[in-house]
């Protein structure tokens, strides 16, 4: 029964395929209003081939895969960290609060161990130790100026643009510096390539704080600010302090938050984007530009503003210190709405998210009474309950991008659409250590195979009349 509806819907599939490959509508239409007619049609047939199709395998990989975003498909190689549904994230092995535990403590009085620290034992699998860790704050110290032709650029950007397309523009134009396309020019040896993506991503790192500093002061401080890294600062302290924010609490709250947000295996967007671009030979500076094209995504890392507007319309409406009733009612109206629940859910997460735990464990030692702390906490247990009821949300727990917003405001930083920028920051850590390896190994330029529409339509016609022969014997 199952396979016969199936066949008759490959049948009216392949006819409706026919339809929009050659022509459909009248003529004399411009290319909207044809798309208007066909796109519904289309989108039930590929509705119907997932329902119908899903488990049905092309080659080795089932429909479900091949048109849910690759989900569940192991294709890619991940040195530096990996992710388990339910145990979290792990960075080289070891389960992210301990890494937060076992990091080198380098300044005094630091109860955070520093990104430093992290983009050490990311790249080479071994914890430092606190020289180690305060060798490479030296090292980024030492690289970290940004030349003038990249100021000129962010300065004279309109301050409209979004902070995160500022970031992606600023990183491009560094690639001018590429010791890698120079080497690269010159006929450096494969084998040598990842030696060029080292010293570029060193000096991209170390650059980073300032670029991201400016983009800041350009936006929302009127260009004031100090431009110049301080030799006796680590990463996260020149970071804070040319924010404007130069609290010793809040800077330990940016070596957790550049720590925690570094890494998360090679498959989610900001790191496959790096990764993909890589793959052709684009210098660390492209890749990275590239990775904040989707590190700015709203499912993505822009979800860490997307979660402060969406609190901030909370507040509003219903106040600091609602019942659970009216939160409830509230999450049902975001719903209604057609929009997600930001800072909720996860591809391959399947509870909690550690890096939201961790940042709720410094809330509650540094400003547990803080109302958007509160409220961000009670919310931990009241929209697991409302998304579950949706019976299709495979992780109803939340995220990294729940907690940090309201921490940042506690501190101050109340600019939502920069959030992203702080992300990006710490991102760079993981996705150019990834890139060092990339290089390092050698992995060849990605190119998955697409089918056409009507290939799929044919694979599938094929499985199923396979699996029809196969019952009547
Ligand atoms: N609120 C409402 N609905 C949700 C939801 C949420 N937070 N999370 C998932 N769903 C819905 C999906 O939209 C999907 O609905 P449709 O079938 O109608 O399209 C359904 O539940 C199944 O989705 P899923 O399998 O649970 O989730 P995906 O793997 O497809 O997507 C996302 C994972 C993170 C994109 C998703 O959970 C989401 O949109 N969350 C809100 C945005 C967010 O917080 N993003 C940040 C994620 C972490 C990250 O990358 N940080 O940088």
């Amino acid at each position: 029964m199952r396979n016969g509806r199936a066949l008759n819907h490959n049948l009216s599939f392949s006819k409706a395929l026919l339809c929009t490959s050659r022509s459909y509508g009248s003529k004399g239409e411009g290319i909207k209003a044809k798309l208007e007619k066909v796109i519904p049609q289309q989108r039930d047939y590929f509705l119907g081939i997932k329902c119908l199709h899903g488990t049905t395998n092309i080659g080795t990989i089932p429909v479900n895969s091949v048109m849910g975003g690759m989900r569940g498909l192991p294709l890619l190689i991940c040195l530096t960290s990996s992710l388990h549904p339910t145990k979290g994230i792990f960075y080289r092995g070891m389960p992210i609060k301990e890494v937060c535990a076992k990091l080198p403590r380098v300044k005094k009085g630091s109860s955070e161990g520093t990104p430093e620290g992290a983009f050490y034992f990311l790249t080479t699998g071994c914890m430092p130790t606190k020289e180690e860790a305060q060798d490479v704050t030296n090292e980024w110290n030492k690289r970290g100026k940004v030349p003038p032709f990249c100021l000129k650029m962010l300065d004279a950007l309109d301050k409209k643009i979004h902070p995160m397309a500022q970031l992606s523009a600023a990183s491009a134009c560094l690639n001018m510096n590429s010791k890698f396309v120079e080497a690269y020019t010159k006929g450096a040896k494969r084998a040598d390539y990842w030696k060029y993506i080292y010293e570029d991503s060193m000096n991209l790192i170390a650059m980073l704080p300032t670029v991201a500093a400016i983009i800041y002061t350009n936006v929302f401080k009127g260009g004031k600010g100090c431009r110049e890294l301080n030799k006796d600062q680590d990463w996260s302290g020149n970071y804070s302090t040319m924010l404007g924010l130069p609290d010793d609490d809040f800077i330990d709250l940016m070596r957790l938050y550049m720590v925690i947000h570094a890494d998360h295996e090679s498959g989610n967007v900001s790191a496959h984007a790096s990764h993909l671009v890589g793959s052709a030979l684009a210098d660390p500076f492209l890749c990275f530009s590239a990775s904040m094209c989707g590190l700015a995504g709203p499912l993505h890392g822009l979800a860490n503003q997307e979660v402060l507007v969406w609190l901030t319309k909370l507040r509003k409406a219903i106040g600091d210190d609602p019942s659970d009733d009216e939160i409830k009612k509230f999450i049902d109206d975001t719903l209604k709405g057609g929009q997600v629940v930001p800072g909720y859910g996860h591809a391959v997460l399947r509870d909690t998210d550690p890096r939201f735990t961790v940042q709720n464990e410094f809330a509650m030692k540094h400003c547990k009474d803080d109302p958007g702390v509160k409220l961000v906490t009670r919310l931990w247990k009241i929209v697991p309950e409302v998304l579950k009821k949706l019976g299709k949300v495979a992780n109803p727990f939340p995220n990294v991008d729940a907690h940090s917003g309201v921490l940042l405001q506690h501190y101050c930083l109340m600019e939502m659409n920069y959030y992203t920028v702080l992300f990006g920051v710490s991102r760079a850590l993981g996705v150019l250590a990834q890139l060092i390896w990339s290089r390092a190994l050698g992995y060849p330029i990605e190119r998955p195979k697409s089918i056409s529409a009507s290939d799929l339509c044919a694979f599938i016609r094929k499985a199923d009349e396979g699996k029809d022969k196969k019952k009547k014997c």
